[in-house]
């Protein structure tokens, strides 16, 4: 068995919670918050058997988005004023930044 940690954007999360659901996979979605931009994005913890892995992973590709998002302007205090950026720039997020872990046990009492 495997767990699945795969940190999506927003704009992506009923989009593709739905499709997971809809192939019968077993899905916790966790608010969560990106420690760059400090934006909101979905967790969601996938459990699925060796064998779906594959399935689960294309599910996830064809579902998120790669976009750009604008980055707070960089403050120059404390730091090299040359890198200092007075205004918004745009970096590309996601599509899903994706973890496979191994389960050692998986119990439901
Ligand atoms: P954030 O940490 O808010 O990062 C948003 C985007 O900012 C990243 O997109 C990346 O393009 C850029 N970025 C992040 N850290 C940077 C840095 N130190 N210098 C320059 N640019 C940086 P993604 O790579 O697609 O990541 C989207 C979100 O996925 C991240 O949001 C974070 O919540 C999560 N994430 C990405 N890599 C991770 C990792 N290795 N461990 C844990 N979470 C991760």
């Amino acid at each position: 068995m495997k767990l699945i940690m795969a940190i999506v954007q927003d704009r992506d999360r009923n989009k593709l919670s739905h499709a997971l659901i809809e192939q019968n996979f077993r899905v916790t979605k966790l608010s969560s918050t990106g420690g760059f931009l400090k934006a909101g994005n979905t967790t969601f913890i996938i459990g699925t058997d060796d064998d779906r892995l594959q399935e689960a992973l294309d599910i996830i590709k064809h579902n998120c988005k790669s976009r750009e998002q604008a980055a707070p302007p960089v403050s120059p205090m404390g730091g090299n004023v040359e890198a200092y950026a007075p205004y918004p720039v745009e970096i590309p997020v996601g599509g899903a930044t994706v973890f496979v872990l191994p389960v050692e046990q998986f119990h439901q009492f």
